[in-house]
Parts: C-alpha cells; sequence; structure tokens
C-alpha cells in the first residue's frame, strides 16, 4: 500500500498530510479531504470550548434528556452544534447520525449534497467533564449506497467494513486528532499557538501484547462466568499470562488512545443490567474498530468482528473488546467456551 512518508523533524500539518494522502489516489475528487478539514476545524472549536469548560458558566446540564435517556452537559450541546454546523454546508455529506440525536440528520434545504455519511459522538465520556478528565469526539465515515439526494437509513445503517475514513479527537493535556482512511492511522497534536494540527504520531502500530487492562470491574457481579474467566486471565491469576496492569478512566477515548500506543485492552463486555452492552456500535465501537485494526490491533464484540457486524439501528449498543491482537483473540477463545461453562 503506497503511504505518505515524512522525516521525524518535517513539519507537517494535518492540511498538508491529508493532501499527500489524496495525492496517492488518482481517482480521488477531494471530497473526502474537505470532510477531514471540516471535522478538524470543528475540532479546534470544541478543544477551545473545552479547555476553558472550568471558567465558563458552561458547567452544569441543560434540561433535555438525549435519545440514551442520559442528562445531556451543555458541552455535548455545544459540541453537536458545531459539528453539524461545520458539516452541513460543503455539499460533501448526504445526512449525518450523532449520538445527541434520534435520527437522521438532514442536510438543510439549499444546501449542496454529496456521497458521504457522517456518524458522529460529538462529546464521549461528557460525565468527565466536571472533573477535568479527558473527553473525546469519535466519527465515522461511510459512502452512500441508496439513490436521492439525501441519505436514508438504509445509508447509516452499514457494517464498519465499508467505512472510508474513522477518527476521533481526544481533548486531554494536549488535544490530538487520530484517524485513518485505510492507509494507516496517524496522529495530529494540536498546537494552541499557531491552531494548527501537526503530524506527531505518524503510522500509529498496537503493541500485539498488551499492558493494559480497563474495564469497569464494578460490574463483576453481573457479568456471566466466561467474563469472569477472561477477566482473571489478563489479571494473571488463570492460565498462567503475564498480569496487565489495570487503567480504566471511564472515558472510551482515553482509554482507547492510551491503549492504541502503549498497547492493551478496553473491554466493555454484557452485564446483567446492560445486556448487550452500553457502548454504540456505529459512532463509537466501529470507528474504534478500524483505527484499531489498521493499527495492527482487533475488535471483537465476543463472537463476531465488530466491522462484520449488520447494524440494525441507528444507536444500537454492542459489547466491546478492543486492542491488542493477542489480548482480543484470547477474548474470543474464553467467551467462545460460553455454552459450556453456562451449562456447567
Ligand atoms: P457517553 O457516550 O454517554 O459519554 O458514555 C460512554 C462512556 C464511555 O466514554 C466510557 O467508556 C463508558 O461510558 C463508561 O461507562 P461506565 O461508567 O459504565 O464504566
Ligand atoms: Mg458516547
Amino acid at each position: 500500500m503506497p503511504v505518505v512518508q515524512h522525516t521525524a523533524t518535517s513539519v507537517v500539518t494535518i492540511e498538508r498530510f491529508i493532501i499527500e494522502e489524496e495525492r496517492l489516489h488518482p481517482t480521488a475528487t477531494g471530497e473526502l479531504s474537505g470532510i477531514l478539514y471540516d471535522i478538524a476545524l470543528a475540532a479546534k472549536m470544541i478543544a477551545n470550548k473545552v479547555r476553558r469548560a472550568g471558567l465558563a458558566d458552561i458547567l452544569g446540564s441543560t434540561d433535555s434528556s438525549n435519545i440514551q435517556g442520559e442528562i445531556q452537559q451543555k458541552l455535548d450541546v455545544f459540541a453537536n452544534d458545531t459539528i453539524v454546523k461545520a458539516m452541513d454546508h460543503g455539499g460533501r455529506l448526504c445526512a449525518m447520525a450523532s449520538e445527541e440525536e434520534p435520527g437522521i440528520i438532514p442536510i438543510p434545504d439549499g444546501f449542496r449534497t454529496g456521497k458521504y455519511c457522517l456518524l458522529f459522538d460529538p462529546l464521549d465520556g461528557s460525565s468527565n467533564i466536571d472533573v477535568n478528565v479527558p473527553v473525546g469526539t469519535i466519527f465515522s465515515v461511510v459512502q452512500k449506497i441508496t439513490r436521492g439526494r439525501h441519505g436514508e437509513m438504509e445509508d447509516m445503517l452499514q457494517p464498519g467494513r465499508r467505512q472510508v475514513a474513522a477518527g476521533y479527537v481526544i481533548y486531554g493535556s494536549s488535544t490530538m486528532l487520530v484517524y485513518t482512511t485505510g492507509q494507516g492511522v496517524h496522529g495530529f497534536t494540536l498546537d494552541p499557538s499557531i491552531g494548527e494540527f501537526l503530524l506527531s504520531h505518524p503510522h500509529i502500530r498496537i503493541p500485539d501484547d498488551g499492558r493494559y487492562l480497563s474495564v469497569n470491574d464494578s460490574y463483576e457481579a453481573q457479568w456471566d462466568e466466561p467474563t469472569k474467566l477472561l477477566m482473571r486471565k489478563y489479571r494473571g491469576l488463570e492460565g498462567g499470562r503475564k498480569p496487565l496492569s489495570v487503567r480504566y478512566v471511564g472515558s472510551l477515548v482515553a482509554d482507547f488512545h492510551r491503549n492504541l500506543l502503549g498497547g492493551g485492552i478496553f473491554c466493555y463486555p454484557s452485564n446483567k443490567r446492560a445486556t448487550g452492552g452500553k457502548l454504540r456500535l456505529l459512532y463509537e465501537a466501529s470507528p474504534l474498530s478500524f483505527i484499531c485494526e489498521q493499527a495492527g490491533g482487533a475488535a471483537s464484540n465476543g463472537v463476531e468482528r465488530i466491522l462484520d457486524i449488520q447494524p440494525s439501528e441507528l444507536h444500537q449498543r454492542v459489547p466491546l473488546f478492543i486492542g491488542s491482537k493477542r489480548d482480543v483473540d484470547l477474548a474470543v477463545q474464553t467467551l467462545a467456551q460460553r455454552s459450556e461453562l453456562v451449562e456447567a
């Protein structure tokens, strides 16, 4: 696969990187590049607001509840609106979908439409904002498959392997944008003094063997026996493997990002209270799975590759085991014993 190469010392803005990647595809129309620029712009606007969250009167909840029945934080609403406004008029999208909105977000009348759909979680982990813990934006881009000018539900409900781009932004000690278009995974750090995302992590590869285990084990009593066994294996209590170190922020982007760079696994299994898990397939699990696979890792719901799941609903949830390949393989092998263990 042709790749863009840069020396460690060259300063490469995200714009330049996107243009150079586009040149590797003679048939590219520039539309996907335009989507990525617009997302980078929205990310800068959100980063600016998140950075000042502790100062402004923006903290606290609005009165409305989002589709998941959770309380929306004001920054969620700001992030959602910022992305919609940055993306709706570019002529590249035919529709959008967001964790914060129940149905498809249409492109308003009067604007041109394009061949792509954007699905996103505008501010994941927003319950962490009040305590200054990193939050993130996650996005996924798929091509339209229906004929009309506007995107339809069928366009949104495509398996993750059909994504043409996916990425996330982490608003942490620095702001980073990490994305893939299927040519590897590249990370850019925002230099606030010049307002540019600069290439800082080209060609990210996740180590095959993990260092970290990220799971909320307060749900242990709600897990089935194979899931409990799997966690004992990760902790080195069974199966003789070296124990993983436990790290759980409770902010998916932050947990995923650490494990992508350092190696490890993030697990959000099904439990008795949240059968089918908590995380959303289309705009959380799927884009991160595309990135993880592109970096040499893997992602599964415990039975099936996340990218092969045929979605049936926009806000569908899915159990998630994502990270270093060997750690995900262990999850699949161990959870395959479900019927034996459950019947025993
Ligand atoms: P959100 O989309 O409402 O912010 O919820 C998703 C978040 C993830 O960032 C995180 O991994 C997970 O919820 C944590 O859930 P829990 O508190 O059950 O461990
Ligand atoms: Mg979310």
